[in-house]
């Protein structure tokens, strides 16, 4: 099995959450210690898919979650199989390995103390496309595939394809893999400026890099001009170096940026 081609793929499977016909109101609640829920409420801190959820659904969310201690060495996903699940780490670390068509396996990832996995299989309604091993004792939140695709998925399946065209024409994005393009899309945020509004400050400090999503963009000496597409705000963050040049807007639009390290790292 190609993972690689099924990821690409699932890019052009329409799909359409609008669809997904669901009007069982029913909410699911597990009953947690005040010490699950404060280690619960840091666990999905960062998690990208749960950032354009509201305050409710996120309450939702935490209400629907459950905690799954897994031993050393236990297979928390097997590749091919259907999606029961999707995990945010408590604690513990976790391997993602893929087999490819030789029967080898190959590692691809790794997940130490915090992040999520899993989402794949019931976001795109496909079997798992790796296997999630842990290597240590830890602490898993689950949350089941009918709760995920009733509060998760519209908006971060949205997300997903709304930034999808935008990273394509990127030119430092394109070669990213498929499924580095959708963790990039979980981690943009976007931002509104209007003409004149300074993004960034020659000499600040770095907070991240910011792509055009749509409108123009200038620098104070007229440097350069960038058009949808572009970016910039990069330098900074791959040298630890202050800002080496300011950025205005120049036309009232809409911009996006991400934190690189968010980006990168997940
Ligand atoms: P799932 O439901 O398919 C396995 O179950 C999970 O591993 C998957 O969701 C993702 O959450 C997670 N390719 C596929 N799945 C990955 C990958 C991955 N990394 C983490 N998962 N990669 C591409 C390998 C060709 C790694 C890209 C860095």
């Amino acid at each position: 099995m190609n993972t690689k081609y099924e990821l690409q793929d699932i890019f052009a499977e329409h799909y359409d959450p609008e669809e997904d016909e669901d009007d069982d109101n029913e909410k699911i609640i597990y009953p947690k210690s005040d010490e699950q829920r404060q280690r619960l409420g840091e666990a999905v801190k960062n998690i990208l898919l749960f950032r354009s959820l509201d305050p409710l659904e996120m309450s939702e969310v935490i209400d629907a979650m459950f905690e799954r201690k897994v031993e050393e060495g236990e297979i928390v996903i097997r590749q091919g199989d259907d999606g029961d699940y999707f995990y945010v780490i408590s604690d513990g670390t976790y391997k993602i390995v893929v087999s490819v068509d030789d029967g080898s396996e190959r590692e691809v990832g790794e997940y130490t103390g915090s992040g999520s996995f899993g989402e794949l299989a019931l976001m795109y309604n496909m079997p798992r496309a790796a296997t999630v091993k842990a290597m240590t004792v830890g602490s898993l939140w689950a949350m089941s595939r009918h709760t995920f695709r009733k509060i998760v998925l519209k908006r971060a399946f949205r997300k997903r394809k709304e930034y999808e065209n935008l990273i394509e024409k990127v030119d430092m994005l394109k070669s990213l893999e498929p499924y580095e393009k959708m963790s990039l899309s979980d981690a943009l945020l976007p931002r509104r400026f209007v003409s004149g509004d300074l993004i960034i400050r020659q000499d600040d400090e770095a907070d991240g890099m910011y792509f055009v999503q749509e409108g123009i963009e200038g620098h104070e000496q007229e440097l350069s001009r960038l058009e949808k597409g572009g970016y910039f705000g990069e330098l900074a963050l791959i040298t630890h170096r202050p800002r080496a040049a300011s950025a205005y807007a120049q036309s009232a639009e809409f911009w996006m940026c991400t934190r690189l390290s968010a980006c990168w790292v997940q």
